[in-house]
Protein backbone atom coordinates (compact mmCIF):
# COMPACT_ATOMS: atom_id res chain seq x y z
CA UNK A 1 0.00 0.00 0.00
CA UNK A 2 3.02 2.08 0.95
CA UNK A 3 4.19 2.70 -2.09
CA UNK A 4 1.14 3.81 -3.96
CA UNK A 5 1.50 7.40 -4.98
CA UNK A 6 -1.03 9.57 -3.21
CA UNK A 7 -2.76 13.12 -3.76
CA UNK A 8 -4.62 15.32 -1.82
CA UNK A 9 -5.46 18.99 -1.31
CA UNK A 10 -3.20 20.32 1.23
CA UNK A 11 -4.60 23.60 2.33
CA UNK A 12 -8.32 23.77 3.92
CA UNK A 13 -11.24 23.34 2.11
CA UNK A 14 -13.16 26.89 1.07
CA UNK A 15 -12.17 29.72 -1.02
CA UNK A 16 -8.92 31.38 -0.73
CA UNK A 17 -6.04 32.70 -3.13
CA UNK A 18 -4.19 30.06 -3.22
CA UNK A 19 -4.71 26.09 -2.81
CA UNK A 20 -2.07 23.66 -2.96
CA UNK A 21 -2.25 19.80 -4.15
CA UNK A 22 0.69 17.62 -2.57
CA UNK A 23 1.31 14.71 -4.55
CA UNK A 24 3.94 11.79 -3.19
CA UNK A 25 5.19 8.66 -3.79
CA UNK A 26 8.08 7.36 -6.83
CA UNK A 27 5.63 8.19 -9.50
CA UNK A 28 5.05 12.14 -8.28
CA UNK A 29 7.13 13.70 -10.64
CA UNK A 30 5.94 11.34 -13.49
CA UNK A 31 2.17 12.05 -12.60
CA UNK A 32 3.01 16.02 -12.16
CA UNK A 33 4.55 16.24 -15.27
CA UNK A 34 1.61 14.41 -16.98
CA UNK A 35 -1.03 16.94 -15.61
CA UNK A 36 1.26 20.20 -16.23
CA UNK A 37 2.82 21.93 -19.20
CA UNK A 38 5.92 22.79 -18.28
CA UNK A 39 8.97 25.36 -20.19
CA UNK A 40 11.27 22.60 -19.01
CA UNK A 41 11.85 18.88 -19.53
CA UNK A 42 12.93 18.16 -15.71
CA UNK A 43 12.52 20.45 -12.60
CA UNK A 44 15.26 20.61 -10.40
CA UNK A 45 14.45 20.13 -6.78
CA UNK A 46 13.39 22.62 -4.47
CA UNK A 47 12.96 25.32 -7.49
CA UNK A 48 9.94 26.74 -8.31
CA UNK A 49 8.46 26.70 -11.78
CA UNK A 50 5.75 28.52 -13.45
CA UNK A 51 3.34 25.85 -15.41
CA UNK A 52 -0.29 25.32 -16.76
CA UNK A 53 -2.19 22.73 -15.18
CA UNK A 54 -4.11 20.58 -17.22
CA UNK A 55 -7.51 18.26 -17.57
CA UNK A 56 -7.28 15.88 -20.45
CA UNK A 57 -4.68 17.83 -22.30
CA UNK A 58 -7.01 20.75 -21.96
CA UNK A 59 -5.66 23.63 -20.02
CA UNK A 60 -8.16 24.72 -16.57
CA UNK A 61 -5.64 26.89 -14.73
CA UNK A 62 -1.79 27.46 -14.52
CA UNK A 63 0.07 27.77 -10.80
CA UNK A 64 3.34 26.87 -9.14
CA UNK A 65 5.25 23.56 -9.31
CA UNK A 66 7.50 22.67 -6.97
CA UNK A 67 9.29 19.49 -6.77
CA UNK A 68 11.11 17.60 -3.59
CA UNK A 69 13.34 14.82 -4.79
CA UNK A 70 13.38 12.02 -1.93
CA UNK A 71 14.78 12.24 0.44
CA UNK A 72 14.72 15.46 1.12
CA UNK A 73 11.28 15.81 1.10
CA UNK A 74 8.44 16.06 4.36
CA UNK A 75 7.37 12.46 3.50
CA UNK A 76 10.49 11.21 2.49
CA UNK A 77 9.43 9.91 -0.85
CA UNK A 78 9.49 11.78 -4.50
CA UNK A 79 6.74 14.93 -3.81
CA UNK A 80 5.23 17.65 -6.37
CA UNK A 81 3.52 20.35 -4.69
CA UNK A 82 1.12 22.52 -7.35
CA UNK A 83 0.11 25.34 -6.53
CA UNK A 84 -3.03 26.62 -8.04
CA UNK A 85 -6.12 28.98 -7.50
CA UNK A 86 -7.55 28.76 -4.66
CA UNK A 87 -11.68 28.27 -5.60
CA UNK A 88 -13.25 25.28 -4.76
CA UNK A 89 -14.04 24.28 -8.20
CA UNK A 90 -11.07 24.35 -9.73
CA UNK A 91 -8.93 23.15 -6.77
CA UNK A 92 -11.31 19.81 -7.10
CA UNK A 93 -10.55 19.81 -11.02
CA UNK A 94 -6.40 19.83 -10.13
CA UNK A 95 -6.97 16.66 -8.16
CA UNK A 96 -8.75 15.05 -10.30
CA UNK A 97 -6.23 15.31 -13.08
CA UNK A 98 -3.85 14.09 -10.25
CA UNK A 99 -5.66 10.97 -10.23
CA UNK A 100 -6.64 10.98 -13.92
CA UNK A 101 -2.23 10.93 -14.09
CA UNK A 102 -2.20 8.21 -11.80
CA UNK A 103 -2.24 9.85 -8.11
CA UNK A 104 -4.57 7.31 -6.01
CA UNK A 105 -6.33 9.24 -2.82
CA UNK A 106 -4.14 10.02 0.43
CA UNK A 107 -6.22 8.86 3.72
CA UNK A 108 -6.95 10.73 6.56
CA UNK A 109 -3.20 12.19 7.89
CA UNK A 110 -1.24 9.83 5.06
CA UNK A 111 1.62 12.20 4.39
CA UNK A 112 2.11 12.72 7.75
CA UNK A 113 2.38 8.40 8.36
CA UNK A 114 4.65 8.51 5.32
CA UNK A 115 6.94 10.61 6.87
CA UNK A 116 7.28 8.56 10.30
CA UNK A 117 7.55 5.23 8.49
CA UNK A 118 9.91 7.26 6.78
CA UNK A 119 11.85 8.02 9.46
CA UNK A 120 11.70 11.52 8.73
CA UNK A 121 9.52 12.58 11.85
CA UNK A 122 9.39 10.62 15.39
CA UNK A 123 6.02 9.46 16.67
CA UNK A 124 5.52 12.49 19.33
CA UNK A 125 6.84 15.33 16.42
CA UNK A 126 3.68 13.74 14.19
CA UNK A 127 1.84 13.80 16.66
CA UNK A 128 2.61 17.18 17.63
CA UNK A 129 2.08 18.36 14.41
CA UNK A 130 -1.49 17.41 14.54
CA UNK A 131 -1.64 19.53 17.42
CA UNK A 132 -0.11 22.62 15.64
CA UNK A 133 -3.23 22.27 12.75
CA UNK A 134 -5.42 21.83 15.78
CA UNK A 135 -4.30 24.55 18.03
CA UNK A 136 -6.86 26.60 19.35
CA UNK A 137 -5.11 28.88 21.91
CA UNK A 138 -1.44 30.74 21.97
CA UNK A 139 -0.41 28.02 24.49
CA UNK A 140 -1.86 25.24 22.69
CA UNK A 141 0.69 27.01 19.64
CA UNK A 142 3.57 27.18 21.65
CA UNK A 143 3.58 23.68 23.27
CA UNK A 144 2.59 21.74 20.04
CA UNK A 145 5.22 24.07 17.69
CA UNK A 146 8.15 23.20 20.03
CA UNK A 147 7.35 19.27 20.61
CA UNK A 148 7.13 19.45 16.93
CA UNK A 149 10.36 20.35 16.05
CA UNK A 150 11.60 17.78 18.46
CA UNK A 151 12.28 18.83 22.02
CA UNK A 152 10.23 15.76 23.70
CA UNK A 153 11.83 13.55 21.13
CA UNK A 154 15.65 14.81 21.93
CA UNK A 155 14.54 14.62 25.95
CA UNK A 156 13.84 11.06 25.73
CA UNK A 157 16.43 10.57 23.76
CA UNK A 158 18.91 11.29 26.14
CA UNK A 159 17.31 9.36 28.90
CA UNK A 160 17.62 6.37 27.03
CA UNK A 161 21.43 7.24 26.53
CA UNK A 162 21.31 7.05 30.44
CA UNK A 163 19.44 4.00 30.49
CA UNK A 164 21.56 2.41 27.84
CA UNK A 165 24.75 3.65 29.80
CA UNK A 166 23.63 1.89 33.20
CA UNK A 167 22.96 -1.76 31.13
CA UNK A 168 25.78 -1.25 30.05
CA UNK A 169 27.58 -0.59 33.49
CA UNK A 170 25.23 -3.69 35.02
CA UNK A 171 26.26 -6.35 32.39
CA UNK A 172 30.16 -4.77 32.22
CA UNK A 173 29.96 -6.81 35.82
CA UNK A 174 27.84 -10.00 34.63
CA UNK A 175 31.01 -10.72 32.81
CA UNK A 176 33.12 -11.75 35.34
CA UNK A 177 30.72 -13.49 37.69
CA UNK A 178 33.08 -14.53 40.32
CA UNK A 179 33.64 -11.23 41.40
CA UNK A 180 31.80 -9.22 43.59
CA UNK A 181 30.67 -5.75 42.16
CA UNK A 182 32.48 -3.00 43.41
CA UNK A 183 31.63 -0.46 45.76
CA UNK A 184 33.07 1.92 42.90
CA UNK A 185 30.99 -0.18 40.30
CA UNK A 186 27.76 -0.12 42.37
CA UNK A 187 27.98 3.67 43.01
CA UNK A 188 28.54 4.24 39.17
CA UNK A 189 25.12 2.27 38.34
CA UNK A 190 23.84 4.35 41.30
CA UNK A 191 24.33 7.32 40.51
CA UNK A 192 23.45 6.57 36.78
CA UNK A 193 20.55 5.28 38.16
CA UNK A 194 19.38 7.90 40.33
CA UNK A 195 19.66 10.57 37.29
CA UNK A 196 17.37 8.33 34.99
CA UNK A 197 14.84 8.43 37.79
CA UNK A 198 14.68 11.96 38.48
CA UNK A 199 14.77 12.92 34.67
CA UNK A 200 12.09 10.55 34.34
CA UNK A 201 9.99 11.88 37.67
CA UNK A 202 10.10 15.58 35.77
CA UNK A 203 8.98 14.14 32.65
CA UNK A 204 6.05 12.67 34.58
CA UNK A 205 5.33 15.73 36.18
CA UNK A 206 5.03 17.88 33.25
CA UNK A 207 1.90 15.75 32.19
CA UNK A 208 -0.53 18.09 34.63
CA UNK A 209 1.07 21.24 32.41
CA UNK A 210 0.62 19.65 29.25
CA UNK A 211 -2.77 18.04 29.83
CA UNK A 212 -4.14 21.30 30.91
CA UNK A 213 -3.06 23.13 28.10
CA UNK A 214 -3.58 20.66 25.62
CA UNK A 215 -6.76 18.40 26.74
CA UNK A 216 -8.21 21.36 29.03
CA UNK A 217 -9.81 20.52 32.70
CA UNK A 218 -13.21 20.05 32.30
CA UNK A 219 -14.31 22.94 34.54
CA UNK A 220 -17.97 23.49 35.77
CA UNK A 221 -19.32 27.12 37.20
CA UNK A 222 -21.52 26.27 39.54
CA UNK A 223 -23.15 28.45 42.18
CA UNK A 224 -26.74 29.58 43.28
CA UNK A 225 -29.49 31.32 41.74
CA UNK A 226 -27.83 35.25 40.45
CA UNK A 227 -24.97 34.52 41.81
CA UNK A 228 -23.45 35.55 38.75
CA UNK A 229 -22.24 32.56 36.82
CA UNK A 230 -23.30 32.84 33.29
CA UNK A 231 -21.56 36.11 33.85
CA UNK A 232 -18.30 34.79 34.72
CA UNK A 233 -19.02 32.26 32.05
CA UNK A 234 -18.80 35.37 29.60
CA UNK A 235 -16.25 37.12 30.83
CA UNK A 236 -13.97 34.42 30.64
CA UNK A 237 -14.69 33.43 27.29
CA UNK A 238 -15.06 37.12 26.01
CA UNK A 239 -18.30 36.61 24.73
CA UNK A 240 -21.89 37.34 25.44
CA UNK A 241 -22.72 33.32 24.84
CA UNK A 242 -24.82 32.67 27.96
CA UNK A 243 -28.19 34.82 28.49
CA UNK A 244 -27.65 36.88 31.70
CA UNK A 245 -30.51 38.70 33.51
CA UNK A 246 -31.54 39.88 37.14
CA UNK A 247 -34.33 36.85 37.03
CA UNK A 248 -33.18 34.26 39.28
CA UNK A 249 -33.01 30.57 37.36
CA UNK A 250 -31.80 31.84 33.85
CA UNK A 251 -29.65 29.33 32.83
CA UNK A 252 -31.01 26.04 32.73
CA UNK A 253 -29.23 23.91 30.31
CA UNK A 254 -25.63 23.39 30.62
CA UNK A 255 -23.74 25.43 27.94
CA UNK A 256 -20.47 23.97 27.12
CA UNK A 257 -17.40 26.21 25.35
CA UNK A 258 -13.75 26.32 25.89
CA UNK A 259 -11.66 28.91 27.42
CA UNK A 260 -8.02 29.66 27.98
CA UNK A 261 -7.25 31.03 31.02
CA UNK A 262 -3.80 31.85 32.15
CA UNK A 263 -2.43 29.47 29.67
CA UNK A 264 -4.96 26.83 30.76
CA UNK A 265 -7.69 25.48 28.50
CA UNK A 266 -10.62 25.08 30.62
CA UNK A 267 -13.75 23.22 28.72
CA UNK A 268 -16.03 25.43 30.33
CA UNK A 269 -19.65 24.49 31.56
CA UNK A 270 -22.16 27.18 32.73
CA UNK A 271 -24.81 25.65 35.03
CA UNK A 272 -27.99 26.24 36.01
CA UNK A 273 -27.99 27.82 39.88
CA UNK A 274 -28.88 25.04 42.41
CA UNK A 275 -31.70 25.59 44.58
CA UNK A 276 -34.73 23.59 45.91
CA UNK A 277 -37.37 24.38 43.22
CA UNK A 278 -40.64 23.03 41.68
CA UNK A 279 -40.34 24.11 38.36
CA UNK A 280 -40.45 21.29 36.53
CA UNK A 281 -37.40 23.00 33.52
CA UNK A 282 -35.49 24.20 36.18
CA UNK A 283 -35.78 20.90 38.29
CA UNK A 284 -33.99 18.88 35.47
CA UNK A 285 -31.62 22.17 35.09
CA UNK A 286 -30.40 21.48 38.58
CA UNK A 287 -30.04 17.91 38.31
CA UNK A 288 -28.05 18.62 35.48
CA UNK A 289 -25.62 21.11 37.36
CA UNK A 290 -25.12 18.12 39.76
CA UNK A 291 -23.96 15.80 37.39
CA UNK A 292 -21.88 18.39 36.00
CA UNK A 293 -20.21 18.99 38.90
CA UNK A 294 -19.79 14.88 39.35
CA UNK A 295 -18.15 14.58 36.02
CA UNK A 296 -15.94 17.91 36.54
CA UNK A 297 -12.14 17.67 37.39
CA UNK A 298 -12.28 21.72 38.54
CA UNK A 299 -15.16 23.94 39.98
CA UNK A 300 -15.52 27.14 39.90
CA UNK A 301 -17.84 28.11 43.11
CA UNK A 302 -19.30 31.84 42.41
CA UNK A 303 -20.50 33.23 45.40
CA UNK A 304 -22.84 36.75 45.28
CA UNK A 305 -20.58 38.62 47.53
CA UNK A 306 -23.40 41.54 47.46
CA UNK A 307 -26.05 39.92 49.42
CA UNK A 308 -25.71 37.73 52.66
CA UNK A 309 -24.68 34.05 52.51
CA UNK A 310 -27.64 31.41 52.14
CA UNK A 311 -28.25 27.54 52.89
CA UNK A 312 -27.37 27.34 48.92
CA UNK A 313 -23.99 29.17 49.24
CA UNK A 314 -23.31 26.46 52.08
CA UNK A 315 -24.79 23.56 49.49
CA UNK A 316 -22.24 24.93 47.30
CA UNK A 317 -19.35 24.46 49.29
CA UNK A 318 -20.33 21.18 50.07
CA UNK A 319 -20.28 20.02 46.61
CA UNK A 320 -16.92 21.60 46.52
CA UNK A 321 -15.57 18.85 49.36
CA UNK A 322 -13.14 16.81 48.16
CA UNK A 323 -12.88 18.36 44.47
CA UNK A 324 -10.37 21.14 43.46
CA UNK A 325 -12.18 24.07 43.43
CA UNK A 326 -11.47 27.68 43.36
CA UNK A 327 -13.99 30.05 45.10
CA UNK A 328 -15.03 33.34 42.83
CA UNK A 329 -16.17 36.05 45.53
CA UNK A 330 -18.56 37.74 42.79
CA UNK A 331 -19.81 41.42 42.51
CA UNK A 332 -16.80 43.10 44.18
CA UNK A 333 -17.92 46.18 42.76
CA UNK A 334 -20.59 46.36 45.32
CA UNK A 335 -20.22 46.23 49.15
CA UNK A 336 -19.21 43.13 50.94
CA UNK A 337 -22.33 41.34 52.72
CA UNK A 338 -20.96 38.41 53.44
CA UNK A 339 -20.46 37.43 56.96
CA UNK A 340 -16.60 37.20 58.14
CA UNK A 341 -17.24 33.53 59.26
CA UNK A 342 -18.37 32.59 55.13
CA UNK A 343 -15.53 33.90 53.88
CA UNK A 344 -13.41 31.55 56.72
CA UNK A 345 -15.48 28.58 55.61
CA UNK A 346 -14.65 29.25 51.86
CA UNK A 347 -10.95 29.68 52.37
CA UNK A 348 -11.14 25.93 53.85
CA UNK A 349 -13.60 24.66 51.52
CA UNK A 350 -12.21 25.86 48.40
CA UNK A 351 -8.27 25.38 47.27
CA UNK A 352 -7.73 29.37 46.14
CA UNK A 353 -10.38 31.97 46.47
CA UNK A 354 -10.51 34.99 43.86
CA UNK A 355 -12.22 38.05 44.00
CA UNK A 356 -14.09 39.15 40.84
CA UNK A 357 -16.52 41.29 39.10
CA UNK A 358 -17.27 40.00 36.13
CA UNK A 359 -19.52 42.81 35.19
CA UNK A 360 -16.13 45.27 35.19
CA UNK A 361 -13.29 41.96 34.87
CA UNK A 362 -11.58 43.29 37.83
CA UNK A 363 -10.25 40.57 39.32
CA UNK A 364 -9.65 38.62 36.16
CA UNK A 365 -5.93 38.47 35.85
CA UNK A 366 -5.72 37.05 39.28
CA UNK A 367 -7.82 34.05 38.31
CA UNK A 368 -5.73 33.46 35.60
CA UNK A 369 -2.27 33.79 37.86
CA UNK A 370 -4.33 31.04 40.56
CA UNK A 371 -5.19 28.66 37.57
CA UNK A 372 -1.47 28.78 36.04
CA UNK A 373 -0.41 28.43 39.33
CA UNK A 374 -2.51 25.48 39.58
CA UNK A 375 -0.76 23.87 36.55
CA UNK A 376 2.21 24.57 36.93
CA UNK A 377 2.85 26.87 33.95
CA UNK A 378 5.09 29.39 35.67
CA UNK A 379 7.56 26.61 35.76
CA UNK A 380 7.78 25.71 32.26
CA UNK A 381 8.54 27.27 29.55
CA UNK A 382 6.27 25.66 26.87
CA UNK A 383 8.57 26.83 23.79
CA UNK A 384 11.47 25.17 25.10
CA UNK A 385 10.68 22.71 27.75
CA UNK A 386 10.08 18.99 26.59
CA UNK A 387 6.33 18.49 28.06
CA UNK A 388 4.43 15.31 28.04
CA UNK A 389 0.97 16.15 26.01
CA UNK A 390 -0.99 13.13 26.03
CA UNK A 391 -1.94 9.92 27.78
CA UNK A 392 0.18 7.94 24.92
CA UNK A 393 3.26 9.46 26.00
CA UNK A 394 2.35 10.27 29.68
CA UNK A 395 1.80 5.54 30.25
CA UNK A 396 5.20 5.10 28.35
CA UNK A 397 7.14 7.27 30.72
CA UNK A 398 5.03 5.97 33.75
CA UNK A 399 5.78 2.22 33.13
CA UNK A 400 9.46 3.81 32.40
CA UNK A 401 9.82 5.23 35.39
CA UNK A 402 8.31 2.09 37.25
CA UNK A 403 10.94 -0.27 36.11
CA UNK A 404 13.64 2.23 36.62
CA UNK A 405 12.65 2.37 40.31
CA UNK A 406 12.95 -1.53 40.33
CA UNK A 407 15.98 -1.26 39.15
CA UNK A 408 17.43 0.77 41.77
CA UNK A 409 15.43 -1.83 44.54
CA UNK A 410 17.39 -4.49 43.01
CA UNK A 411 20.46 -2.74 43.53
CA UNK A 412 20.14 -1.72 47.08
CA UNK A 413 19.05 -5.09 47.81
CA UNK A 414 22.32 -6.23 46.60
CA UNK A 415 20.82 -8.40 43.45
CA UNK A 416 22.20 -9.68 40.52
CA UNK A 417 23.35 -7.37 37.64
CA UNK A 418 21.21 -9.57 35.23
CA UNK A 419 17.86 -8.56 37.57
CA UNK A 420 18.90 -4.81 37.60
CA UNK A 421 19.36 -5.39 33.40
CA UNK A 422 15.93 -7.17 32.91
CA UNK A 423 14.12 -3.86 34.24
CA UNK A 424 16.45 -1.37 32.92
CA UNK A 425 15.62 -3.28 29.56
CA UNK A 426 12.15 -2.93 30.57
CA UNK A 427 12.19 0.95 31.00
CA UNK A 428 13.97 1.47 27.81
CA UNK A 429 11.11 -0.86 25.86
CA UNK A 430 8.94 1.30 27.90
CA UNK A 431 10.45 4.45 26.54
CA UNK A 432 10.79 3.39 23.04
CA UNK A 433 7.19 3.66 22.60
CA UNK A 434 7.49 7.32 22.74
CA UNK A 435 9.36 7.60 19.40
CA UNK A 436 10.58 4.38 18.59
CA UNK A 437 8.95 1.80 15.83
CA UNK A 438 7.73 -0.37 19.03
CA UNK A 439 4.49 0.92 19.13
CA UNK A 440 1.91 -1.43 17.05
CA UNK A 441 0.57 -0.93 13.91
CA UNK A 442 -2.54 -0.60 15.42
CA UNK A 443 -1.38 2.71 17.75
CA UNK A 444 0.16 4.66 14.42
CA UNK A 445 -3.01 4.36 12.78
CA UNK A 446 -5.32 5.61 15.37
CA UNK A 447 -2.92 8.38 15.93
CA UNK A 448 -2.61 9.45 11.92
CA UNK A 449 -6.27 8.91 11.53
CA UNK A 450 -7.04 11.97 13.79
CA UNK A 451 -5.24 14.12 11.12
CA UNK A 452 -7.03 15.70 8.60
CA UNK A 453 -6.89 14.69 4.43
CA UNK A 454 -3.30 16.56 2.56
CA UNK A 455 -1.91 15.96 6.04
N1 LIG B 1 -22.88 44.56 40.00
C1 LIG B 1 -22.63 43.35 39.48
N2 LIG B 1 -23.63 42.65 38.96
C2 LIG B 1 -23.37 41.43 38.46
C3 LIG B 1 -22.05 40.89 38.44
N3 LIG B 1 -22.10 39.66 37.90
C4 LIG B 1 -23.39 39.44 37.58
N4 LIG B 1 -24.16 40.50 37.91
C5 LIG B 1 -25.61 40.63 37.73
O1 LIG B 1 -26.26 39.61 38.48
C6 LIG B 1 -27.43 39.17 37.80
C7 LIG B 1 -27.37 37.66 37.59
O2 LIG B 1 -26.30 37.35 36.71
P1 LIG B 1 -26.19 35.96 35.94
O3 LIG B 1 -24.84 35.94 35.33
O4 LIG B 1 -27.35 35.76 35.06
O5 LIG B 1 -26.27 34.97 37.18
P2 LIG B 1 -26.38 33.37 37.16
O6 LIG B 1 -25.67 32.89 38.35
O7 LIG B 1 -25.97 32.82 35.86
O8 LIG B 1 -27.94 33.18 37.36
P3 LIG B 1 -28.87 31.91 36.99
O9 LIG B 1 -28.55 31.47 35.60
O10 LIG B 1 -30.22 32.45 37.09
O11 LIG B 1 -28.60 30.88 38.00
C8 LIG B 1 -27.48 39.94 36.48
O12 LIG B 1 -28.32 41.04 36.65
C9 LIG B 1 -26.04 40.40 36.30
O13 LIG B 1 -25.93 41.59 35.54
C10 LIG B 1 -21.01 41.70 38.99
O14 LIG B 1 -19.82 41.34 39.03
N5 LIG B 1 -21.35 42.91 39.50
MG1 LIG C 1 -26.91 31.72 34.44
Amino acid sequence: MLNKTIAAISTAKGKGGVAIIRISGDEALSVAKKMTKLRIDSPEPRKAYYCEILREGEIIDDGILTYFKAPASFTGEDVCEIACHGGLYVTQAVLESAFSAGAYPAGAGEFTKRAYVNGKLTLSRAEAIGQVIDAKTDSQLRLSSSQARGILSSRVDSIREKILDCISHAYATIDYPDEDISEAEISEINDCLDYVISSLDSLKKTYRTGRAVCEGIKTAIIGKPNAGKSSVYNMLLGEELAIVTDIAGTTRDVIEHTASVGGVTLNLADTAGIHETFDTVEKIGVERAKSKIESSELLLCVFDSSTTETDEDEFILECAKGKSAIAIINKTDKENKLSPDFMQKIDTGCQKTVFLSAKTSDGRDELAKVLSDMYNLGEIDLSSDAVIANARQFSSVSLAYDKACEAKDALILGQTPDIICFSLESALSELNMIDKREVSEEVVSAIFSRFCVGK
